[in-house]
C-alpha cells in the first residue's frame, strides 16, 4: 500500500508512525505530510529517512490510504481532494464524524459497515472510543437506556502546547498558556469550546458519537468533561442504566471476553485502571465494576485508555488494517 500520514510531525502523527511500524502495516511507499512549515524536514520510519512533503504533492502521488491527524480545517479542505483521486481517507479530526454520508468507525464494533465506496472514514473522539469499547457488549446483552459520564482527561488530548504548559508549571517556569487557567494542581471542567446549550463540544461528542457508532438512538448519554493534570491517558466514571437486569459476575466475564478490553477489578488488591498503566497500551481498561445501589438495573464503572493510542492512532490504523484485509482499498 502507498500510505500517506497527514500531520506526521504532530503529536498523534508521531504515535501513528509508531503504531504503523509496530503492527507492520503493509506499506510499500510512505508519504509523510505536514504543513508548509515542515516541508523538507527529515523524519525516520523503521530506520529509513523520509522528507516531509506538502498536501498538494501528496494528493498528486495518489496514495491508496491517507491517515489524517492535522486538525479539522485541514481535513475539511483536503480529505475530499484525496478522495477525488481515489484515496481512502481515515480522518482523526471531528470534521466528518457527524456527517450522515460518512461512517464513524470503531473496528471492533462497526467496521462491517465499510464498503469500497467509503472514501472518507471518520475516527471517533478519543473519549468516545474507550467508552463504546466497554459499552458495546453490555448494550448488546442488557440494552442501555441512559448513560451518565464524567471524564478526567489528560493534557495530551489538547496538544503539544498543553503538555508544555503542564511541564512548565511543574518546573516553575512562566510560559505560554494553552488553558485559561493553571492546569497543575487544578481540574478544569472545560474540554474544547463551550456551545450555546452550556455544554462543551467534547461533552456533545460523547453524547452523540456513540449513538451513531451503535446506529441506535434509543439510549441517551449526558456528560461532564474535565481536564486534569495527567500527561497522557483519559479516565471516565460511567453510570449506565439498562432495560434489563444484569449479574455482576456475568458483566465481568462478558467484558473480559471482549477483544481490546481488559478488566482490572479487585478491591482486595487495590486493582483498578489508572492512566499510568494504560500508557502506551492499545487496550481499554475497565474496573470498579459495581452495582449502583440507588437505581434498578444500573452499573458503575471506571474506564481508562491511552487517548493517543486506542483513542486516536491505533483505532485509525485498525481501520486501515480492516480495509486492507477485506480488499476495500
Ligand atoms: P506542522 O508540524 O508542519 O505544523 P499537533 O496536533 O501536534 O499540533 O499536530 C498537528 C499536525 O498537523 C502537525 O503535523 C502539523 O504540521 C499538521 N498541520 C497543521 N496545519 C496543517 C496544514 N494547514 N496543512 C498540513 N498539515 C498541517
Ligand atoms: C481532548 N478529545 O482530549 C480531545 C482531543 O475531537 O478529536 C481530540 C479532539 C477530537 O481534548
Amino acid at each position: 500500500m502507498k500510505v500517506a500520514v497527514v500531520g506526521a510531525t504532530g503529536m498523534v502523527g508521531e504515535v501513528m508512525l509508531k503504531v504503523l511500524a509496530e503492527r507492520n502495516f503493509p506499506i510499500t511507499e510512505l508519504l509523510l505530510v505536514a504543513s508548509e512549515r515542515s516541508v523538507g524536514k527529515k523524519m525516520t520510519y523503521k530506520n529509513k529517512e523520509y522528507t516531509v512533503i506538502g498536501l498538494a504533492d501528496a494528493v498528486a502521488a495518489k496514495p491508496e490510504i491517507a491517515i489524517f491527524s492535522a486538525g479539522g480545517d485541514t481535513s475539511t479542505e483536503w480529505a475530499p481532494k484525496f478522495a477525488e483521486v481515489g484515496t481512502t481517507v481515515i480522518d482523526n479530526s471531528s470534521a466528518w464524524r457527524m456527517d450522515p454520508t460518512k461512517k464513524l468507525v470503531v473496528p471492533e464494533i462497526n467496521a462491517d459497515q465499510l464498503t469500497k465506496e467509503d472514501k472518507i472514514i471518520a475516527n471517533p473522539n478519543c473519549s468516545t472510543i474507550q467508552l463504546v469499547m466497554v459499552l458495546a457488549p453490555l448494550h448488546k446483552k442488557y440494552k442501555m437506556k441512559r448513560v451518565v459520564i464524567s471524564t478526567y482527561q489528560s493534557v495530551s488530548g489538547t496538544g503539544v502546547k498543553a503538555v508544555q504548559q503542564l511541564e512548565n508549571e511543574i518546573a516553575g517556569i512562566q510560559g505560554e498558556m494553552a488553558y485559561p487557567y493553571p492546569i497543575g494542581r487544578n481540574a478544569l471542567p472545560h474540554c474544547d469550546v463551550f456551545l450555546e446549550n452550556g455544554y462543551t463540544k467534547e461533552e456533545m461528542k460523547l453524547a452523540r458519537e456513540p449513538q451513531k457508532i451503535f446506529d441506535d438512538r434509543t439510549f441517551s448519554i449526558t456528560a461532564t468533561a474535565v481536564r486534569i493534570p495527567t500527561a497522557g491517558g483519559h479516565s471516565e466514571s460511567v453510570n449506565v442504566q439498562f432495560e434489563n437486569d444484569f449479574d455482576l459476575t456475568e458483566v465481568r466475564k462478558l467484558l473480559s471476553e471482549t477483544a481490546g478490553v481488559i478488566v482490572q477489578d479487585n478491591p482486595d488488591t487495590n486493582t483498578y485502571p489508572m492512566p499510568i498503566y494504560a500508557h502506551d497500551k492499545d487496550d481499554v481498561f475497565v474496573g470498579r465494576i459495581r452495582r449502583d445501589e440507588t437505581q434498578r438495573n444500573t452499573l458503575n464503572m471506571w474506564i481508562v485508555a491511552d487517548n493517543l493510542r486506542k483513542g486516536a492512532a491505533t483505532n485509525a490504523v485498525q481501520i486501515g488494517e480492516y480495509l486492507v484485509a477485506h480488499n476495500l482499498v
